[in-house]
């Protein structure tokens, strides 16, 4: 992925250097008075292909960086209860969390955005609607008791997020079948129970 997006900012940075050279060919006729300003066009060529490279760039580093939903696994914590601290701005981060369905959830909501758009949040599945206090941890507790998908959005439903609970069963097995689950099973594989 890293070579893949190296490998296109070489092909830019090839582009550039190829079309300034291009550009400056014309300044070799070099007359006292020239008709023309022939400099304005070279230079406008040059910023707008800059412009047009540096904005391929962004582009590309938005696609592989931003545009995939990054899952996070909830950690277990001493008493059974999972938990995962998300941060509030401009969106939740992480936006898709996997739990274990059957075990308290708890998560952690840091709001850092002041926006009102995401004072609020809700678990519509679980009747929550809770309000986030700026710059302050809110924690939200329920538990998934049937494995599933279970969404929750800021009070306007403009940002979404998901939890998806995973039955303990398969987690165990690796057999899960969704992105989000076999990436949160990857790191810490547990040892394959054969039964029946
Ligand atoms: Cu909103």
């Amino acid at each position: 992925m890293l070579n893949k997006v190296l490998g296109h900012l070489a092909g830019i940075g090839l582009l550039l250097s190829t079309t300034s050279a291009t550009a400056q060919m014309p300044m070799e006729h070099s007359q006292p008075a020239p008709p023309f300003r022939r400099i304005d066009q070279p230079i406008a060529l040059k910023l707008g292909v800059t412009a047009g490279g540096l904005a391929l760039m962004g582009l590309e580093l938005w696609w592989f960086l931003y545009s995939k939903q990054k899952s996070q696994k909830a950690d277990s914590t001493g008493q059974g209860i999972q938990e995962v601290t998300i941060t509030v701005d401009g969106g939740y981060e992480p936006s898709q969390i996997v739990v274990n369905a059957g075990q308290p959830v708890r998560l952690n909501f840091f709001r850092r955005d002041p926006s009102n758009c995401l004072e609020q949040v809700r678990f519509p599945d679980f009747g929550i609607a809770q309000d986030l206090k700026l710059n302050q941890t809110t924690p939200i507790e329920f538990t998934p008791s049937a494995p599933g998908k279970y969404s929750f959005a800021c009070g306007m439903n403009m940002f979404h997020g998901v939890v998806e609970a995973i039955s303990a069963e398969r987690n165990s097995r690796g057999t899960a079948t969704s992105d989000a689950a076999r990436i949160a099973l990857t790191p810490n594989p547990s040892p394959a129970s054969e039964g029946s």
